[in-house]
């Protein structure tokens, strides 16, 4: 394998965003303010206990609360988030999700997945497809949560991938911040606005035809494949 694909998991392949924003709303009501959908996005692809201060912050409740105090507040959250993710099937994965991961298979590139979710391994099981990933980096296995690299930097050592031949796809600027500082070709996944620094953006995955990188990776490997028949 020459080449690695790095995937994000909330929001490229599956639509928890929602969840988390619902669990962290519960949190916020609890505490005695609203949290919105635009607040929201400040959470995305950051760690759990980040995102925790980024709500509290938004509720002007900041300093007040003593660790202990935060991290039970982030296990009542992690536990409302788990009840969601139960109800999880192959019927939540976004469009092109599947399809592409198995593409980039068939073609020999190595398929990563670089989440910052400590609740990735229930996920990809629900979703029936943790045997499409060579390798799978989780917030369970990184120190540093995105924008620091080493989610993505790993996932790359993991399958023996230089990391200019790594491509990322990501949701958040925190992510794409993180591919940009390992020098890895990122591509923007997101409907909700332009993503700052990304080499390219989509929408969603099924339109991965539309990037320069698929051109250049997929469709120069299947013309390698029709030449070498
Ligand atoms: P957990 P990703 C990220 O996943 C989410 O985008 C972010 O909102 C969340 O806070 C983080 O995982 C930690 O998740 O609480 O499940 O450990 O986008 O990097 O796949
Ligand atoms: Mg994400």
């Amino acid at each position: 394998m020459k080449q690695a694909a790095i995937f994000d998991l909330d929001g490229v392949i599956v639509d928890t965003a929602r969840f988390h924003y619902l669990a962290w709303k519960r949190l916020a009501a609890e505490l005695g303010f609203q949290f919105t959908e635009a607040q929201n996005e400040r959470l995305k692809g950051v760690s759990r206990m980040q995102s925790l201060e980024y709500l509290l912050d938004s509720g002007g409740l900041q300093n007040r609360f003593s660790q202990e105090e935060k991290e039970k507040m982030a296990a009542r959250k992690n536990r409302w988030y788990g009840e969601l993710i139960a109800t999880l099937t192959e019927k939540d994965l976004l469009p092109g999700a599947e399809r592409l991961l198995k593409e980039l298979k068939a073609a020999g590139v190595a398929v990563v997945l670089g989440s910052a979710s400590k609740n990735a391994p229930p996920i990809l099981k629900s979703l029936g497809i943790q045997e499409l990933f060579d390798a799978v980096v989780d917030g369970n296995m990184v120190q540093e949560a995105k924008p620091d690299p080493q989610v993505f930097t790993l996932g790359a050592e993991l399958v023996g991938i230089p990391y200019e031949d790594c491509a990322v796809f990501e949701d958040s600027q925190a992510g794409i911040e993180a591919a940009n500082r390992a020098v890895m070709y990122s591509i923007g996944v997101s409907r909700a606005g332009a993503l700052q620094g990304c080499k390219e953006q989509i929408a969603d995955l099924s339109l991965i035809g539309e990037t320069s990188w698929y051109q250049k990776i997929l469709l120069s490997s299947s013309e390698g494949d029709q030449s070498n028949v």
